[in-house]
């Protein structure tokens, strides 16, 4: 549908999680219908695409992402007819629409898992992978879940284990076998000729493991027994290079799409080497969204990633997901969003798609739960060293109204108490709201090239409190400078730039176009200021 290629370089990508977003069949639990009727406030906002997590029918053990059917719509989430319009309505305002493809594993509800258990000889058997026990008994190596203890799950009736990296009703698929591969290849092909832009996925790295399944090896440290081992054979084997190269070829022959891969317990570098013509158009590095609130580790994110893409891949940031305490949430002090809006103007003014998460906008804050409301198995898991990943999932804020009209019923996780003073509604109406910040930064990146396509150039930090940087086109040189602390602070111009006269391009703090001729300029508390050279 789209008249530009580059719509996922130049565009912002939002994820929603579908069942918290809008309810319109009062059952708490989120929809498509909801999506759908929320394109305008999304339109409005200025993205260019939403990233919808799983919609497909699923026994929820993780909430969607232990999928039983990867052709067909969750009858909560509504049916194939609603999808079909959600499509055509995205596409009618220029949103494109990237589905959660979750390949790693199945739910062990999936038919072919169900098959599989059957018996040995069942031909969908070695779809997954099953093995013996060790000849000592017990599971056949040193594998773990991420999600806690064995990887391995024993089958009384087959007598054999089958492994899973999450739960255990979530089994790995064998991408070894020929006819896993293909049906898996059937699944982007289904969804690409109903018309999606896009897939992000899931675990990626993950599809292969090792064929001999050997033990990992030990390590000394780390909190978790998963943590105390190397993760050399259950993830990034190499084999996932070509294969990634014939889903892209895939992906190509159905116009400009584009596939974003979640990639599983790995570096900025490795991450990057997923990235390319021939490859993934972006894979995410967890780096910047895992910083401290320190110029210092931002500057040192950014630079990292940039470095190891070389230029041959186009950058992407995020701050938040599904699976993180929010960054309002991590870096704001109570109810001030000051530091939500460095996090949106550093998000919106870097080289790179940005990629926002459903509330993030309006600063929603993670709900705290009690043990018995804890729903994730993360939480369930490792409570209380670690609440799970709840905290970030809760229904959208849109107004004051009952359930902050999310749902006409008890939503599936409770609404965040703060929702009265924080919703959409009520940051709709007022001008210096996180909202409204959102908005004129997104407008600004579409309308200045530097910002949306230039070079950048990472200033180094002359404090603890600045983290700048400039993007710069040929035509156009824009100086980002963002206060991190609370107190306002003198900042000296570079030498390479100190003989640039500087506009105002954009402060909340002073008047567009204002002219600065000093060495230097007093950056106010928690200020954003974009400067564009004269
Ligand atoms: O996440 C993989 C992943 O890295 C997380 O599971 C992480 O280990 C966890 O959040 C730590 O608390 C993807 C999905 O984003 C996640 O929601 C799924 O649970 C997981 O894969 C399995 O599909």
């Amino acid at each position: 549908m789209s008249k530009n290629s580059l719509w996922w370089q130049n565009g912002i990508i939002y994820q929603i999680y579908p069942r918290s977003f809008m309810d319109t069949t009062a059952n708490g639990i989120g929809d498509l219908n909801g999506i759908t009727n929320k394109l305008d406030y999304l339109a409005d906002l200025g993205i260019d695409a939403i990233w919808l997590s799983p919609i497909f029918p699923s026994p929820d053990v993780d909430f969607g992402y232990d999928v039983a059917d990867y052709v067909a719509i969750d009858p909560r989430f509504g049916t194939m007819a609603d999808f079909n319009h959600l499509l055509k309505e995205s596409h009618k305002r220029n949103i494109h629409v990237i589905l959660d493809l979750v390949l790693n594993h199945t739910s062990d509800q999936h038919p072919w898992f169900k098959e599989s258990r059957k018996s040995r000889d069942n031909p969908y058997h070695d779809w997954y992978i099953w093995k013996d026990p060790s000849p000592r008994g017990g599971p056949p190596n040193n594998w773990l879940s991420i999600f806690g203890g064995s990887g391995w799950e024993f089958d009384a009736q087959l007598g054999q284990y089958y492994y899973h990296m999450f739960c255990k009703g979530q089994p790995d698929l064998n991408w070894r076998h020929p006819e896993v591969r293909e049906a898996l290849l059937n699944v982007f092909k289904f969804w690409l000729e109903r018309g999606v832009d896009g897939f992000r996925l899931d675990v990626f790295n993950m599809y292969f493991k090792h064929s001999e399944l050997p033990d990992n090896p030990k390590k000394l440290i780390g909190l978790r027994p998963f943590d105390r081992q190397v993760h050399k054979y259950e993830v990034s084997q190499p084999e996932m290079y070509p294969l990634l190269n014939e889903i892209r070829k895939l992906l190509d022959s159905y116009g400009s799409t584009f596939v974003v891969g979640e990639t599983f317990l790995s570096s900025p570098e490795h991450t990057a080497s997923y990235c390319g013509q021939d490859k993934l158009h972006a894979a995410f590095n967890f780096e910047l969204a895992k910083s401290p609130w320190k110029v210092k580790r931002f500057t040192r994110a950014i630079k990292n990633w940039e470095k190891a893409l070389e230029g041959r891949a186009w950058p992407n940031y995020f701050l938040n997901n599904h699976d993180m305490t929010r960054s309002s949430s991590r870096y704001c002090q109570d109810e001030d969003d000051a530091r939500a809006k460095v996090c949106a103007a550093m998000l919106l003014t870097l080289r790179g798609t940005p990629f926002m998460y459903y509330g993030e906008e309006i600063g929603m804050r993670d709900i705290s739960l009690k043990h018995s409301q804890i729903l994730d198995p993360v939480g369930k898991r490792y409570w209380p060293f670690n609440k799970g990943r709840d905290g970030c999932r809760a229904p959208m804020q849109w107004d004051d109204s009952v359930n902050a009209g999310f749902s006409s019923t008890a939503p599936w996780l409770p609404v965040h108490p703060d929702y009265i003073l924080r919703n959409v509604s009520k940051q709709k109406s007022e001008p210096s709201s996180l909202l409204n910040f959102y908005k004129q930064l997104i407008h600004l990146r579409k309308e200045h090239p530097a910002l949306n396509q230039g070079n950048l150039s990472v200033l180094d930090p002359q404090n603890k409190s600045i983290l700048s940087y400039l993007r710069q086109t040929p035509g156009e040189s824009i100086l980002i400078l963002l206060n991190f602390k609370q107190k306002q602070i003198t900042y000296q111009f570079p030498k390479q730039i100190a003989n640039q006269n500087w506009r105002v391009l954009f402060s909340e703090k002073r008047q567009a176009k204002e002219l600065c001729q000093e060495q230097s300029i007093l950056i106010l508390s928690y200020e954003t200021l974009l400067l564009v050279a004269d």
